[in-house]
C-alpha cells in the first residue's frame, strides 16, 4: 500500500506518545479491557493491541472482558483465532497495576471499569462519541468520525511497521467488517484504507467459517419461538421469546425483525441464565439506539451499543417468579412510551388471532 493512501500520521504521532508513556512507568500486570458483552471489533482491537504492545514494545498483557460472549460467531472468533480472552469482574481488576480500555470508554456504564473511579487507567482507546473522563487518561484515542477501532489498531500497527499475524488480521478485518455492517454503515475513509490493507494478510476460508459457524438444533427452535412471540406495534417490533438455550438468537431476532416492511425499530428478549437479554435496532443513526436502550434498562441492568444496535443485560436472579414475569411486558409498554405510541393494538407477525 502506498502512504498517500493512508494517511498514518495521527497514528504515528500517538504510537510516539505511547512509547514515551509505557517508558515511565513498569508494567507488571497489564491488563487490556474489552467493553462487557464484548463485540468482533473489541475483540480484535483488543488482541491487536496486545499484539502491538508485544512486539513493538516488550509489553506482556492479559485481555479481558465483563458480561458474556453471546453471539456463535463471536464465539467462533475467539475459539478460531485463538484469543486468549479471560472473564473477569471488577473486583479482578484490582490484580492488575495498568489497564487500557479499547473500543469503549470510562464513564459510560458498559465495562468493568463501570462509573467507579479506577486509577490505573492509562490508555483508552475508542470510536464512540468521546467523553470527557477519557481526558483524564494519560494516554487517549478517540476518533469518532471511525467505523471501527479495529481500524485505529490496524494504523498503529503500520505505524509501527509491524505486519499483523495472520490470526490478528483476520481478527482486525472481521472487527472492521462487522462494526460497518461491511463497510456500509458509518465509516470513513481510513475504514476503508484499513480494510483494504489487511484483506490480502487474512485468511477467506477461516473468515468465512467465523461469519457462518454451526448452529445448534435449538437456535432454530428458539428462532420458531420468536417469530411465533412477535407483535408489531405501527412501526414497532417487540419480541419476547421466552427461556432461551441459545443466547445468540436475541440479537439475530432483532436483526431479522428490522427488516419487516415498515418496521423503524425492532426490540427483541430472552431468558437466558437468570439474565434477561435484550437487544435493539433502528436503521437510522439519528434513532440513538444506545441511548434509547440505557434509558429504558436504567439502573435495573446495563447495557451499550451504537446509534442503530444496542444490546443491554437484566439480571433476574434476586427478583421473585412474578416479578421476572412481568420484565418483557414492563419494558414493551415503557418503550413504546418513550417513542410516544400508545393505544395500537399489537399485530401477530406470523399468527393468526
Ligand atoms: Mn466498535
Amino acid at each position: 500500500m502506498r502512504a498517500t493512501q493512508l494517511d498514518i500520521a495521527q497514528s504515528q504521532g500517538k504510537i510516539a506518545e505511547l512509547s514515551l508513556i509505557l517508558k515511565h512507568k513498569r508494567h507488571k500486570e497489564f491488563l487490556i479491557l474489552c467493553h462487557n458483552n464484548p463485540d468482533p471489533d473489541t475483540l480484535a482491537s483488543a488482541f491487536g493491541f496486545s499484539y502491538l504492545l508485544r512486539k513493538r514494545f516488550n509489553v506482556k498483557s492479559v485481555m479481558g472482558y465483563g458480561g458474556i460472549i453471546t453471539r456463535a460467531e463471536n464465539k467462533a472468533m475467539v475459539s478460531r483465532l485463538r484469543i486468549p480472552m479471560a472473564r473477569l469482574s471488577y473486583e479482578d481488576l484490582r490484580r492488575f497495576n495498568t489497564i487500557a480500555l479499547i473500543d469503549a470508554q470510562p464513564m459510560t456504564g458498559n465495562n468493568l471499569i463501570d462509573f467507579r473511579a479506577v486509577n490505573q487507567l492509562l490508555v483508552v482507546i475508542d470510536h464512540h462519541p468521546l467523553r470527557r473522563a477519557s481526558l483524564k487518561s494519560p494516554f487517549h484515542d478517540v476518533r469518532p468520525k471511525y467505523g471501527a477501532t479495529s481500524t485505529i489498531i490496524t494504523e498503529y500497527l503500520i505505524a509501527s511497521e509491524l505486519a499483523p499475524s495472520r490470526h490478528v488480521a483476520n481478527a482486525l478485518v472481521y472487527g472492521i467488517k462487522t462494526d460497518t455492517n461491511s463497510l456500509m454503515r458509518s465509516c470513513c475513509k481510513a475504514d476503508y484504507y484499513a480494510f483494504n490493507y489487511l484483506s490480502p494478510l487474512s485468511n477467506p476460508r477461516v473468515l468465512g467459517n467465523i461469519e457462518k459457524p454451526p448452529l445448534p438444533l435449538d437456535y432454530f427452535r428458539d428462532l420458531e419461538r420468536g417469530l411465533a412471540n412477535t407483535f408489531v406495534y405501527q412501526n414497532v417490533a417487540c419480541c419476547f421469546v421466552g427461556k432461551v438455550k441459545t443466547d445468540s438468537i436475541i440479537p439475530e431476532l432483532a436483526d431479522w425483525l428490522l427488516r419487516i416492511e415498515g418496521v423503524t425499530f425492532s426490540l427483541c428478549m430472552g431468558e437466558y441464565e437468570e439474565t434477561m437479554l435484550i437487544s435493539l435496532r433502528s436503521p437510522s443513526r439519528f434513532q440513538r439506539a444506545g441511548l434509547l436502550l440505557s434509558r429504558l434498562v436504567g439502573k435495573t441492568g446495563s447495557s451499550g451499543g451504537h446509534r442503530e444496535m444496542a444490546g443491554g443485560q437484566i439480571p433476574l436472579s434476586k427478583l421473585t417468579d412474578q416479578q421476572k414475569s412481568a420484565v418483557p411486558s414492563r419494558l414493551i409498554s415503557r418503550f413504546l412510551k418513550m417513542l410516544k405510541i400508545e393505544n395500537i393494538a399489537p399485530k401477530p407477525l406470523v399468527r393468526n388471532e
